[in-house]
C-alpha cells in the first residue's frame, strides 16, 4: 500500500501543537521561573517561550544608546554584513536562478557603521557576526551584560557563543534553524519571530541553491557573484512577509503547505526590550525588527550546545522527509 507521506506529515503538524505546544508562545515573568521550572516545562519539551524581565540587572538596557557604545568603543573595529536590501543568507532570484545569498563581509570602525546604519538606505548594514563577537569584537561592553545564570545552571554548561547584533528595521533573517539552544535578549527595539517546529520542516520548501556572496563590482555596486568552485545548501524558500499582493499570491502558488488555513499558523513572538526569547534548538526562525523610537535595535544571544539526542533524530527525519516530499510534483486539486 502506497504511503500517502503529505498527509501523515499534515498529521504531526496538527498533533504537536494540539499535544503540547499551542497556537502561542507563552509570556512568563522571571520572578516566576527558576533553572528546574525552565527545564522542566521548557527545556525537556523543545518548547519556545518569552521570558519577561529577565534583563532587569542588566546595565546594558538603561546604558546602550549609541553615544555610549561609541564612547566605550572608541577605535575598534566590527564585522559588517552588507547587501543591497537587507536580506543576507537568504534565497535570492537572479535571472531565473535561485541562490544562497552572501552579505559582503567588512571590517570597519564601529563610528562608520552607525554612520551608515542611521544614514543612507541605498545599502543596508547589520553588525550579525556569529563568531562570539560580543567578547571577541565589543569587549569593552562586556562589563554591561550578564550571563542568564537559570538558563545556564538548565543547560548545564556556559554559552558557547554570546553574539551581539545591532541592526535596523532594514535587516531581515530569513527562515533557517540552528543546532543551538538559543537565549535571545533583545536590549533596544523590537524583535519579531515568527516560528515554526522542527517537525513542520516541509512547510518551508527547502531548494539546494548555489551559493552566491555579494561582492563591490567595477563601478562600486554590489553585486551578487557566484561562488568558485560551486558549492550548495539547502535553504528554505518562504518569505512569511511578501511584499505585495502579488508576491503573496506567487508564494501561496508556490508555498501552498505553508499558508494552509487548515494548517496550524506558524507562531509570532515579539520580543521588546529587557525580555528574552527561549528559542529551542532546531525551530525554524525568521526574524524582522523594529528600532520604534530607538536609534537601532539591539540583541545579545547566547548558543548553548544542544543535546543530540532522540528528537534531533525525529527533526532529521523530519528534514529529510521534506526534502524527499519537495523532490516530487504536488497532487492535483
Ligand atoms: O536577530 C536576527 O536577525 C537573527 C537571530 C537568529 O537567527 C539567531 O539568533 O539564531
Amino acid at each position: 500500500m502506497p504511503i500517502d507521506a503529505r498527509a501523515l506529515l499534515h498529521e504531526l503538524t496538527r498533533e504537536a501543537r494540539e499535544l503540547d505546544i499551542g497556537s502561542t508562545v507563552g509570556r512568563v515573568p522571571a520572578s516566576q521561573l527558576n533553572s528546574l521550572v525552565f527545564y522542566r516545562d521548557y527545556v525537556s519539551r523543545n518548547k519556545p517561550l518569552i521570558i519577561t524581565g529577565a534583563l532587569d540587572h542588566w546595565p546594558a538596557v538603561q546604558a546602550w544608546t549609541v553615544h555610549h557604545i561609541l564612547e566605550r568603543m572608541g577605535e575598534a573595529k566590527i564585522s559588517v554584513a552588507r547587501t543591497p536590501h537587507g536580506r543576507a543568507d537568504s534565497v535570492i532570484n537572479l535571472d531565473g536562478t535561485k541562490y544562497f545569498a552572501l552579505p559582503e563581509e567588512e571590517h570597519m570602525p564601529v563610528q562608520e557603521f552607525f554612520a551608515g546604519l542611521q544614514g543612507s538606505r541605498s545599502e543596508v548594514t547589520y553588525a550579525q557576526a556569529q563568531n562570539n563577537s560580543l567578547p571577541e569584537e565589543f569587549g569593552p561592553l562586556l562589563q554591561d551584560v550578564t550571563d542568564l545564570g537559570w538558563a545556564t545552571e538548565a543547560f548545564g554548561r556556559t554559552p558557547e557563543a554570546t553574539n551581539l547584533w545591532i541592526g535596523s528595521d532594514d535587516s531581515v533573517t530569513s527562515f533557517h534553524k540552528d543546532h543551538y539552544e538559543n537565549m535571545y535578549a533583545v536590549v533596544k527595539g523590537r524583535k519579531l519571530f515568527t516560528l515554526l517546529p522542527p517537525s513542520d520542516a516541509y512547510r518551508l520548501y527547502s531548494q539546494t541553491c548555489r551559493v552566491a556572496q555579494y561582492r563591490r563590482n567595477a563601478a562600486g555596486a554590489l553585486e551578487l557573484q557566484p561562488e568558485e568552485p560551486p558549492r550548495e545548501v539547502p535553504w528554505a524558500t518562504v518569505d512569511p512577509c511578501p511584499a505585495s499582493e502579488e508576491q503573496m499570491q506567487a508564494s501561496q502558488l508556490a508555498h501552498p503547505e505553508y499558508w494552509d488555513p487548515d494548517l496550524p499558523s506558524p507562531l509570532q513572538a515579539e520580543v521588546g526590550p529587557g525580555e528574552v526569547l527561549y528559542l529551542p534548538s532546531l525551530w525554524f526562525h525568521h526574524v524582522r525588527q523594529e528600532a520604534g523610537a530607538d536609534e537601532c535595535v539591539i540583541a545579545v544571544n547566547f548558543w548553548y550546545e544542544m543535546a543530540f539526542d532522540c528528537k534531533a533524530a525525529y527533526a532529521r527525519l523530519a528534514d529529510q522527509l521534506a526534502l524527499e516530499l519537495h523532490s516530487q510534483p504536488l497532487p492535483d486539486g
